[in-house]
C-alpha cells in the first residue's frame, strides 16, 4: 500500500538547478553549448580524450565552488529517507554530489559522480585527484590513464539489477526534475506502473513522459518537493 509502502525516487538535472548546475536541454542547458557527440560519448573520448577530460574537468571545478550547495528539494528527500518507515530508494542520474551533501545516505548515480575516476586499465574506480587532464596514472595500479566515471550514451547505466528490483517492489515511484528524454531512465516509470505502484512526476513543466505518471506537480523543486515530502510525512501520523 502507498501510505508507507517502499519508495523508489528519480531524480534529474532539475533538482540541482536552483543550487547553481545546469540541466542539458532547457535553452540555458548545457546541450546548448556542447554537441553530445563531442563530449559523451566513448566514440569522442577515443578520438579526442583531451576535449572529453577538459569538459569534465571544468564541471567538476565548477561542482566544488562553495557557491553550489545543496537546496531545500535535496534535503526534503534526505528528510524523506530518513523518516520513512519502508525502504527509500533514491536513484539519480546526476554526476553532482548535492544529494550526499544534503544527507542521503546513498544515492545510487546510475549514471555515475563526477568526483571519482575510473582506470582504463583495472576499471578501478577511486576518487578524482583534481582535473584528469593532461593525466595522472591510476593510484591503485600505478598503470592506467584515467577517465571520468561517468556514464555516456552508449554505455550501460549503473546497478540496473538493482534499480529494476526496487521498482518491481515499490509502492510508490517518484520522478523529479528529469525530462524524459534519456533512458533507460525514462522507461522507469512503465516499470513501475506494472507493479502497480502509484507514479508522480514533480518537475518545472510538464516532461516528455508526463502522460504516463498518475499525478504531477508542477513548479520549482525547491518549492514542490518539500510540499509533497511534506504531504507523505504526514500521511503516516
Ligand atoms: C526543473 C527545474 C527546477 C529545470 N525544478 N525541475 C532509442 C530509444 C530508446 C533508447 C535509445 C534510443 N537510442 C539510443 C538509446 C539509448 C540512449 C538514449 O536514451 N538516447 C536517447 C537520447 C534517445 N541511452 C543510453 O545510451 C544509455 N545507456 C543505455 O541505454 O545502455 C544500454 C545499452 C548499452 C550498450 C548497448 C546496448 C544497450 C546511457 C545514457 C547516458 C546519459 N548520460 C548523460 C551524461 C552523463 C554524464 C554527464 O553529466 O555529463 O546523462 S546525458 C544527460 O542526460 C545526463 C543526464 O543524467 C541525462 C538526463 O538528463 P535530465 O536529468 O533529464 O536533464 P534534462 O536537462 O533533460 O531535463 C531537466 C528537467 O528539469 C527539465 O524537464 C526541466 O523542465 C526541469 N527543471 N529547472 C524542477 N528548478
Amino acid at each position: 500500500m502507498v501510505e508507507s509502502g517502499p519508495i523508489v525516487v528519480l531524480t534529474g538535472a532539475g533538482i540541482s538547478r536552483e543550487s547553481g548546475l545546469h540541466t542539458f536541454r532547457d535553452a540555458d542547458g548545457i546541450w546548448a553549448t556542447v554537441r553530445i557527440e563531442d563530449v559523451a560519448t566513448p566514440e569522442a573520448f577515443a578520438r579526442d580524450p583531451a576535449r572529453v577530460q577538459a569538459f569534465y574537468d571544468a564541471r567538476r571545478r565548477g561542482l566544488l565552488d562553495p557557491a553550489i550547495q545543496p537546496n531545500a528539494a535535496h534535503r526534503a528527500l534526505a528528510r524523506l529517507e530518513a523518516e520513512w518507515p519502508a525502504p527509500v530508494l533514491l536513484v539519480t542520474q546526476n554526476i553532482d554530489d548535492l544529494h550526499e551533501r544534503a544527507g542521503s545516505r546513498a544515492p545510487l548515480h546510475m549514471h555515475g559522480e563526477i568526483l571519482k575516476a575510473r582506470c582504463l586499465a583495472c576499471r578501478a574506480v577511486s576518487p578524482a585527484p583534481g582535473d584528469l587532464a593532461p593525466g595522472p596514472a591510476c593510484p591503485g595500479c600505478g598503470r592506467g590513464p584515467l577517465r571520468p566515471h561517468v556514464v555516456w550514451f552508449g554505455e550501460m547505466p549503473l546497478e540496473m539489477d538493482r534499480i529494476e528490483a526496487a521498482l518491481d517492489a515499490c509502492a510508490l515511484f517518484v520522478s523529479i526534475g528529469t525530462s524524459g528524454n534519456v533512458y533507460p531512465a525514462a522507461g522507469f516509470v512503465e516499470l513501475a506502473l506494472a507493479a502497480g505502484a502509484r507514479t508522480v512526476e514533480l518537475n518545472l513543466e510538464r516532461s516528455l513522459g508526463a502522460a504516463r505518471f498518475d499525478e504531477g506537480r508542477y513548479g520549482p523543486a525547491s518549492v514542490v518537493v518539500p510540499a509533497f515530502v511534506d504531504e507523505l510525512l504526514a500521511g503516516l501520523e
